[in-house]
């Protein structure tokens, strides 16, 4: 029996009731089935009311005053910090920067670090499944210091082909970059293996954990990553925030990006001196009110355990796999469900997906069409544009139900078009 079938079965029904919006009907009569999570989760009432009491009993700036207010605001800002810290075993909460988001970090990163440390043919290893945050970035800090960017190919089926490493990485290769788990293709990468790689070679290691954190239990030291980032709004926090972490001694000789307040130890008109971490890359007022709800949505997931959250999103998409495999002309882009998390894309026949998100809107199911910000991936693929459900804790088996008859209507509505159209 593998560990994760040990895990005691979440009740998606037992939390329903904590989301407010998971209620309510899309159109009259129609309740909503929310399988957009890939692109954002929803909040429970206690990471609004987090939030909500903040700004009506502490808000006020923070690291900034001495008054109550701020007094209060800096004990809930740095207890929002330490629930991260935790949250991914991170040895010191000051490792952890608050950033906006997956992107922001990974911005973060390439120009402090790459800009630092990058010359002409120096190597940055990334894969073909990437997200544009974890592309661009490297693009441009290609085009600054002259390094070339290099890609892990993928399988047919939507695997990294990882006996390409043997080629891939060499001493040249100063950073490998790549995604946990792919927003398209739903794939968990061996991370493990590939940090271990990419180490032997000499190179530093980047993880865009922005949707594996959320979803599977993570640990920053067992895996020996040198940097990860992810985004609070995927996993039940407020949009506006996210998290850098990165191993001390690296932040320590990293030079701050964004100049301004807060980051600083000295100013003179003529230069600077930079503060300590985490303040020297937290330039400017921080997503304060957002960092705190973040706080308050990883108190929420570790009562419900991330080991049983993998476990419910898995048996999702094996069954919605099970639903769709069914579907005359439906083409799934990604592996088989023993190796995906809750995520499964999918073209249809020759109808565009944003058809099918338009007809299975009707239905009150959200999803995602388009290319999901991967653009690379899906040429890859040859194709333009898929059909996205992504899953998390609160999705039902009945839910996933729902995508048959919702499917069958997309096509029956085009197919009905084509010939009278
Ligand atoms: N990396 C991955 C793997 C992502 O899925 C996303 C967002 C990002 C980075 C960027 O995160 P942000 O919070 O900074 O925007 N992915 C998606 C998606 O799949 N649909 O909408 C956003």
């Amino acid at each position: 029996m593998s560990a994760l079938m040990q895990v005691s079965p979440l009740d998606p029904l037992a939390y329903r009731s904590d989301f407010p919006i998971l209620s309510r009907e899309v159109r009259p009569g129609v309740p909503l089935i929310y399988f957009d999570n890939a692109a954002s989760t929803q909040h429970p009432r206690e990471v609004i009311q987090s939030m909500v009491r903040c700004y009506e009993e502490h808000y006020a700036n923070v690291h900034r005053g001495i008054h109550q207010l701020a007094q209060e605001s800096d004990e809930l800002f740095d207890q929002a910090r330490e629930k991260v810290r935790a949250f991914i075993n991170a040895p010191q909460r000051e490792q952890c920067i608050f950033t906006y988001g997956a992107t922001s970090g990974i911005n973060i990163v390439a120009r402090s670090w790459g800009d630092a440390n990058l010359k002409p043919g120096d190597e940055i290893l990334l894969t073909e499944m990437e997200h544009h945050a974890n592309l661009v970035p490297w693009q441009q800090l290609a085009e600054r210091s002259g390094a070339v960017l290099r890609h892990i190919p993928l399988t047919e089926d939507g695997l990294l082909q990882l006996d390409a490493l043997d080629t891939l990485l060499t001493e040249r290769t100063k950073l490998v970059a790549f995604v946990a788990i792919s927003n398209v293709l739903g794939t968990i990468n061996p991370v493990g293996e590939i940090i271990r790689r990419g180490h032997q070679a000499g190179a530093l290691v980047l993880l865009d954990g922005a949707q594996s954190v959320p979803h599977q239990k993570t640990d920053v030291q067992a895996l020996d990553v040198d940097f990860l980032v992810f985004s609070g709004h995927k996993m039940l926090g407020p949009s506006g925030v996210g998290v850098l972490y990165g191993k001390r001694e690296l932040l320590e000789a990293m030079p701050p990006f964004l100049g301004g307040g807060g980051m600083i130890r000295r100013v003179r008109l003529d230069s600077f001196e930079p503060g300590d971490l985490p303040a020297k890359f937290e330039a400017g007022t921080p997503p304060i009110v957002s960092a705190i709800g973040l706080g308050a949505a990883i108190d929420y997931l570790n009562r419900i355990g991330m080991d049983a959250i993998a476990h419910h999103e898995r048996l999702l998409v094996t069954r919605a796999h099970a639903i769709l495999e069914k579907i005359e002309g439906l083409r799934i882009l990604g592996p088989t469900p023993e190796y995906k998390a809750g995520i499964v894309s999918f073209s249809l026949d020759q109808i565009h997906a944003h058809d099918v998100a338009e007809v299975l809107d009707r239905s009150g199911i959200a999803i995602r069409a388009g290319h999901h910000c991967a653009m690379p991936l899906h040429n890859r693929y040859n194709v333009g544009a898929t059909a996205r459900a992504s899953f998390y804790l609160y999705n039902t088996l009945a839910e996933v139900e729902q995508l048959a008859p919702g499917l069958d209507a997309a096509k029956r509505v085009f197919h009905r078009k084509r010939n009278f159209g």
